[in-house]
This record gives structure tokens, sequence and C-alpha cells, in this order.
């Protein structure tokens, strides 16, 4: 007989059967993302998408050059979580300050923090893309949420995950049980379980990080890389293959599929890295681990780290544990 079509809803439903005390309030949460995934997948396929390709010509609060379809997929996931009842405060990676529920609408108890569109300089010459958000439960006890709702170390997480548009669409999402992706039909508008129970294969295959920026990293770094490729002489290993897309989202979920390593170590140009604690390296720490993997900045497992601003930058190394415990062995050995 057939296997059953799982769809997103049914699954989001049956995972919260393991938390005898939830109020469905999380399920209808990661559901209400799930629609944000397919509205922003909707626009970065659509042919019209032409007509809105290019630099919206303002900076977002990194001092970055902001797309068109940023500022788009930043409205989307606003507007479809603002006004749910469900959350008590929102932060975005594109936006300098919190997001606050608007006067009128309750608050709820949880707290979402995103990055709408990872990798956004990929748009223009169409490659994948992704969202990328995590969802706490709020610290403070009524009102609007607060600043410190959304500085919680990752370990706090309820959930994480991400949606890639790449040569399909893609939800991944964790709460804590396990990692599973759903492919996203868009004749039926349904996101389908089609990865279920994630972890990252071992012996891994790949490792992502920008050769470029080579000069300005430490000693530790680049005799790391090298050890990646099978020439370090003490320890010489099969020689790890390369992928870098420059979207976070897309040469994680590669490494999550195939096993591997992405990287983006603190240099001379960003001494704390460039990555976002809070938008970007936390949820998909979350992510890793619970597919078996592991994420550090180098020094210690990213999700103790606590948070002191919303945009924080972070190293980050993630991927199969025994790379990542690798890149914090050379660093202590050749950087300390
Ligand atoms: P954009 O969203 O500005 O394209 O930045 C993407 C990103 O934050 C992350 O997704 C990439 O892994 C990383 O930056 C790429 O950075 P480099 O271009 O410095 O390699």
């Amino acid at each position: 007989m057939d296997e059953a079509i799982v769809t997103i809803e049914r699954h989001i439903v049956e995972q919260e059967r393991g938390f005898p005390e939830a109020t469905g309030i999380l399920s209808s949460l990661l559901y209400d993302i799930a629609l944000v995934g397919k509205v922003i997948a909707r626009d970065t396929t659509r042919a019209g998408l032409v007509k809105i390709l290019g630099s919206a010509g303002n900076t977002n609060v990194q001092g970055e050059e902001q797309m068109k379809l940023d500022v788009f997929a930043d409205r989307v996931m606003m507007r479809l979580n603002s006004f749910t009842g469900r959350l008590a405060v929102l932060a975005s990676e594109e936006q300098e300050n919190l997001i606050h529920i608007p006067a009128g609408y309750k608050t709820g108890k949880y707290v979402l923090v995103f990055d709408p569109l990872d990798g956004s300089s990929n748009v223009d010459v169409n490659a994948t893309v992704g969202t990328i958000f995590a969802i706490y439960l709020r610290k403070s006890k009524e009102g609007p949420g607060t600043l410190e709702d959304c500085l919680q170390r990752g370990r706090k997480m309820v959930a994480a995950g991400y949606i890639i548009y790449g040569s399909s669409t893609m939800m991944v999402y964790t709460t804590g049980q396990g990692v599973h992706g759903f492919t996203l039909d868009p004749a039926l508008g349904e996101f389908l379980l089609s990865h279920p129970n994630l972890r990252m294969p071992d012996p891994p295959k790949y490792y992502s990080t920008n050769h470029a920026y080579e000069k300005y990293r430490s000693e530790g770094m680049r005799r790391f890389t090298r050890w990646l490729q099978g020439m370090d002489e003490e320890d010489p290993r099969k020689p790890l293959s390369e992928r870098y897309i420059g979207a976070l989202v897309a040469d994680f979920h590669r490494n999550l599929l195939k096993g591997g390593l992405f990287y983006y170590p603190a240099d001379s140009r960003y001494p704390s890295g460039k990555l976002r604690l809070i938008y970007e390296a936390n949820p998909l720490a979350f992510i890793a681990e619970q597919a078996g993997g592991y994420a550090s900045d180098g020094r210690n497992c990213i999700l103790e780290v606590e948070p002191v601003e919303l945009h924080q930058r972070t190293p980050l190394f993630i991927g199969n544990e025994q790379l990542v415990r690798k890149a914090e062995e050379f660093m202590v050995k050749f950087d300390d």
C-alpha cells in the first residue's frame, strides 16, 4: 500500500501531542509561518518578479544594501504575525528596533525573531535564498514584549526553522523532537512531508566557506582549512569537497542533507564575525543539534551564548560535530 501523504498542518498537530500541556498556539504559529513561506515563494518564483528586482535604494541596520524582496519578505512576516494574538513581540534582521504588536491587538506568549530573506544578494542571479526563524516563550509577564524577551540564549528556543526558496521550496523545522522537512507542492499549495527525521550524514561530504577572505583570517583558521583539504602533513585526510553559495541557509541545507561544515570565522574585517547570532546562528544551531550536529562560535556552543544586543554578530562553525570540534581545536592550538 502507498505511504500516507502528510501535510505540514497534520505533522505540526501530531508533534504537538508530544507536549500534553500544549495549548495549540505554537502549532498555529508554525502554520502561520508556513503560510508566510508560501507567500514569499510565490513572489520569488513569479515571472513578474523581474519588475521588483534590484536595490530598494536604502540600507538596513547593518549598513548593507537592502533588496526589494527583503522588504517584501519582511512585511509579509510582520503582517501575517502581528495581529494573531499569538506573539508578544517580533524582531527582524532587517529592522533596527523591536516590532511591537499594533495598538488595539492582543499580545500572546511567544516571541518571533527572523531573517526574512537570508542571502538576498542571490536574488538578482536567480540563486537560492531563504527565511530563517526562531520562536521563544516571552520572559516578561504581560503587556508589550521587551528587548529582554528577544535576548534569550538559543538554548531557550521552543522551535526554529527555515524556508528555502530553491529549485523547490522547502520548510524545515524542529520543536525539539527531531528535524523534519516539507516540500511545497505548488499545484496544491501545500507543504508535504518529504524529509522526516533528518540526521546529518556521516561521513560528511562538503565544507562551505568563503576562501576569498583567507588573507584576513587567523593562523588557526588557515591551517584548519588546509586540514579540511587534506593538506595537513601531520594529520592527512581525504579532502572534503567544497561548495559555497553565499546564502547561509542554502549552504546549511546542503550540509544538513549531505553532511558537512559551514564556517564563517571572525577575521580582521569582522572581529566578532559577520553573521547574526539571533536571526541566523541560533535557529540553525538548534536544527543542527536536533539533526545530530553541532554549532560553535569557535570556542563555545552557540546555543549557550547570552545575547547582549539584537543585531549581535558571531563567528559560526556549524555542521557535523567532529568537524566543528576540529575547528575549535585548531583555534585553541594556534590562535589563543
Ligand atoms: P546577504 O543577505 O547580504 O546576501 O548576506 C548573506 C549572509 O549573511 C549569509 O547568508 C552568507 O552565508 C554570508 O552573508 C555570505 O557572506 P560573504 O559574501 O562575505 O561570503
